[in-house]
């Protein structure tokens, strides 16, 4: 291990961190804990040997994932505390099993991510890159850019009506746009038309924009079938997982043009992208940014750090993900709505 992977913070308490995480202050994590950085480590696994019985803490991000054999290697961890709202990589169930808490990072990334869909789904129906590599290539001086399809007139389905999607149907709501929803369940007083059904949303709309949690309850829901519903004028957009949408389906209407166009932050096998998607000229592609300017990422950074202070000061989580044994929140659940 060198200097640069191992800092000593005043309380000694020792937090594993497997992505980087930037802070305004760059020493923030380091003067509240003794941290391990295991991205930045050239012999991550002799790192982890070396150091899980010591571990407390997890600063979780990245690809890594943090199952059951993982909180196994670490006998005294007690938090793992995620950097994102989205917790897929983090096993909850074995976590309360063991007496683990998990923690978020809600709220603070919300706004950020509804400005990208909106921007990916102007973007899409736009045609904005596309108009970009136009005037760079030249094409303007021998004549005009075909004319795009419009958002005005359209109406927007937003699948998860939790704090991102809401923030989304705000958006919407003031370009002028009718908004119906799907989710798990009718949220009350929201304004917006709910669609019991995702098919029933897809044959309504002619947008459909994804703002759910990637989870086993939402796997692959977006398939042939609500495809086709949304229709040959249909738009896709998807800022929440990948794992939402039968990626191959998706290829093939849009190959077979049973939608008109995708626009996409987020994919099945990140950071792979299908040759097909990159190739079709009626997509368009981000690299899975819906939160990542700097000043949201250092809010999430902030929070995970919050937490695990809050943690350790005896505090309890600020944003756990699932009620366990040592979590003291009367909301357990908020991050279903993350
Ligand atoms: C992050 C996200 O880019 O919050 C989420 O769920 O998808 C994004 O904000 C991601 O968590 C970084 O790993």
């Amino acid at each position: 291990m060198t200097t640069s992977e191992q800092h000593t913070g005043s309380a000694g308490i020792e937090i594993l961190m497997t992505a980087a995480m930037p802070t305004r202050d760059a020493a923030a994590f380091d003067r509240r804990f003794t941290m391990h950085r295991l991205w930045a480590s050239q012999a991550p696994e002799a790192m982890l040997s070396d150091v899980a019985p010591r571990i407390r803490g997890i600063a979780a991000g990245g690809p890594m994932r943090i199952d059951g054999p993982l909180m196994d290697r670490l006998p005294r961890l007690e938090i793992v505390a995620s950097f994102g709202a989205g917790y897929e990589r983090v096993d909850v169930e074995a976590a309360a099993v063991r007496g683990i808490t998990v923690t978020n990072t809600p709220g603070v990334l919300t706004e950020e991510v509804a400005d990208l869909a909106m921007a990916v789904m102007l973007s899409t129906i736009r045609r904005i890159p596309q108009a970009d590599r136009f005037v760079r290539e030249g094409k303007w001086l021998s004549g005009r850019f075909p004319l795009s399809a419009s958002l005005q007139g359209r109406k927007i389905g937003i699948v998860g009506l939790g704090r991102i999607g809401k923030a989304i149907a705000r958006r919407c709501a003031a370009f002028g746009v009718d908004v119906h929803y799907h989710g798990r369940t009718e949220v009350p007083d929201s304004g917006y038309r709910f669609c019991p059904t995702l098919l029933e949303l897809a044959r309504t709309v002619d947008v459909m924009i994804l703002s759910t949690p990637g989870d086993a309850g939402t796997h692959g829901m977006v398939d042939a079938p609500v495809l086709a519903a949304l229709g040959p004028d249909g738009i896709l957009v998807n800022v929440s997982r990948g794992s939402v949408v039968d990626q191959d389906a998706l290829v093939a209407a849009l190959r077979d043009r049973k939608i008109l166009a995708a626009g996409l932050d987020v994919f099945a096998d990140e950071p792979e992208v299908p040759a097909e998607l990159i190739a079709m000229d009626n997509v368009v592609l981000t690299p899975h940014v819906g939160s990542s300017s700097l000043r949201t990422w250092q809010n999430m950074s902030q929070l995970v750090l919050d937490n695990l202070t809050a943690w350790f000061e005896e505090r309890g989580p600020l944003t756990p993900v699932v009620a366990t044994r040592k979590t003291n929140s009367s909301e357990p659940d908020r991050a279903r709505t993350a």
